[in-house]
């Protein structure tokens, strides 16, 4: 009898384990105020553009803090570029696609390849975790025109249009900073 009775509570106990191991991997999130609006002040939707695009990252009713920083109603900017809204409870992706602007940033300037593409904002917090809710920007699409050929003979000479050469090698996906000046990121 006994060791039939242990057998049966076994499931029980492991079913447990289970529902407190997934409880314990759940990432903390942090609240928001109701009333906080992310936007993109510039550009804005349906914009043509010319590399490099300056983008302005707009907040009302919350602060911008580095990451890192805990402070109550804060958090970084997070840009995404042609792609949807991450996972709200994971952090989100570090890649070309989810720009981080954690030294708290407010705007980012950018050399995007020609054609269209969709911008998004996140506001996340200092673990680079959605708040919850979230606090996301409307999508807006733009179109970066492609850089003009500056000399007669079509050489490509400014320094502009060799960061668009370059970048359009490497697919729609791909981005420079300024800073990175002409080494593309891809
Ligand atoms: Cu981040």
């Amino acid at each position: 009898m006994r060791p039939r009775a242990c057998f049966a509570v076994l499931p029980i106990v492991l079913f447990a384990a289970g529902a407190l191991a997934q409880e314990g991997a759940k990432i903390p999130r942090t609240q928001r105020p109701a009333d906080a609006k992310l936007y993109l002040i510039s550009p804005s939707n349906g914009a043509e553009l010319s590399n490099p695009v300056t983008i302005r990252f707009g907040l009302v009713g919350m602060g911008v803090a580095p990451a890192g920083v805990v402070s109550p109603n804060t958090g970084h900017h997070h840009l995404m570029i042609d792609a949807p809204a991450p996972p709200a409870d994971l952090p989100i992706p570090k890649d070309d696609h989810h720009l981080h602007f954690g030294g708290g940033q407010t705007e980012a300037t950018l050399t995007l390849t020609p054609g269209e593409h969709t911008l998004q904002l996140e506001l996340a917090d200092q673990n680079h975790v959605p708040f919850d809710p979230p606090l996301l920007s409307e999508p807006i699409k733009v179109r970066v025109k492609r850089a003009a050929r500056r000399s007669p003979r079509g050489s490509w000479g400014s320094e502009s249009s060799s960061r668009s050469r370059a970048a359009s090698r490497c697919g729609s996906a791909c981005w420079m900073t300024q800073s990175a000046r002409r080494a593309a990121i891809c």
